[in-house]
């Protein structure tokens, strides 16, 4: 069906009250092998639902006509669009047609194809680069749209800004219960380790990792250090999607993080402390810094009963065990006969 020609037996109404029940619901997590997708699949185990996923083998979700057949086999009640080309700064910077291109795609053939299914309720994953480079900190949500974009991600950040708003378009033209998230950094257990395509957490970890079992003295930080950044453990914004599926259900994004931040430096020494790297840093300041700051305001999610519970050096140090036992480091094995 063209989206023009939605009605009411598309899409289902908004549901009177707030809470929505997910027991006996067929939720299917689009993105359900990436860092945040695993992590649902990981939190919905335990509620009542029933949880679908669909590899890329399946349906290749840039490909309207995929999208089209999964949702005709898999018929879900509830959808949370996780699935999304990401990466670091270098590889946002280096492929600007693969964020932009492969990130519109992706929320336009998932979220109209839901609306058209009649999903009962969507939840899109955005990012917090979609805030101005030099909005007032901390960012609340009003500030969208409301000057430039940070230059190093902003084919990224046009292609999430439009997938939240044809979420707040699809509520206003026909009633869907679709709702926006727009998470903080995030890092954990699934997480890419590549370092040219990393995001900071889990680079240096790998960074860390070869330098110990090179015995090298020093490993290498882009920029100078300065950046300051605010750091979600991955489980914990699964928990809060979940805690948003059941009590939000309006126009504007809810911004997802920890309230707190710290500099691209300390993370730095943080990393080395969890993994017992005795060595030093070096900045490389060729690299580019990014945005200086982009700390979340999270007010609105606190007013909605949800804040996170796992500290970053706990969250860290549970990374890098991940990380070794999915890698099969020497490391790893230096540790366990140690
Ligand atoms: O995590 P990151 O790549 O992304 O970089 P952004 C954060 C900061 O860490 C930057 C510095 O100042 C980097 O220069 N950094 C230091 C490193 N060493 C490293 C390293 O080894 N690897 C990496 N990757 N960085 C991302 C966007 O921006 O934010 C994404 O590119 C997304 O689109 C994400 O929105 C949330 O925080 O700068």
């Amino acid at each position: 069906m063209p989206t023009g020609s939605l009605s009411s037996a598309g899409c289902s109404k908004m549901p009177e009250a707030p809470i929505f029940d997910l027991a006996g619901k067929r939720v299917w997590v689009a993105g359900h092998r990436g860092l945040v997708g695993s992590a649902l699949v990981r939190r919905l185990a335990r509620e009542r639902c029933e949880v679908l996923t669909a590899g890329r083998d399946v349906a290749d979700l840039r490909r309207r006509d995929d999208v089209d057949a999964l949702y005709a086999s898999l018929r879900p009640d509830v959808v949370i669009l996780a699935a999304a080309r990401v990466g670091g700064i270098l590889a946002n910077n280096s492929f600007p047609v693969d964020f932009l291109h492969d990130n519109l795609a992706i929320a336009n053939n998932v979220i109209a194809g839901a609306a058209e299914s009649g999903v009962e309720k969507l939840l899109f994953l955005g990012s917090s680069c979609i805030y101005p480079r030099e909005a007032p900190q901390p960012i609340r949500e009003e500030a969208l749209l409301s000057a430039p974009l940070e230059p190093t991600n902003e084919w990224y950040a046009v292609a999430k800004i439009a997938g939240l708003k044809l979420c707040q378009a699809y509520r206003r033209q026909y009633g869907c219960d679709f709702i926006s998230a727009m998470p903080t950094n995030l890092y954990g257990p699934g997480d890419n380790f590549d370092i040219a395509s990393a995001h900071v957490i889990p680079g240096l970890l790998a960074k860390v990792r070869k330098a110990m079992e090179d015995d090298a003295r020093t490993i290498e930080v882009w920029g100078t250090g300065r950046p300051r950044r605010e750091f979600l453990y991955v489980d914990d914004l699964a928990d809060a999607l979940v805690h948003l599926l059941r009590h939000y259900s309006d126009e504007p994004p809810i911004n997802v993080g920890t309230g707190s931040e710290v500099t691209i430096a300390d993370l730095a020494w943080t990393i080395c402390e969890a993994a017992g790297y005795s060595g030093g840093l070096q900045f490389d300041t060729s690299r580019p810094d990014g945005t200086m700051r982009k700390l979340l305001d999270v007010s609105r999610l606190h007013g909605l009963g949800w804040r996170a519970g796992t500290s970053l050096r706990d969250g860290i140090a549970r990374t890098w065990l991940w990380y070794l036992d999915a890698h099969d480091s020497v490391v790893r094995d230096a540790r366990v006969t140690a």
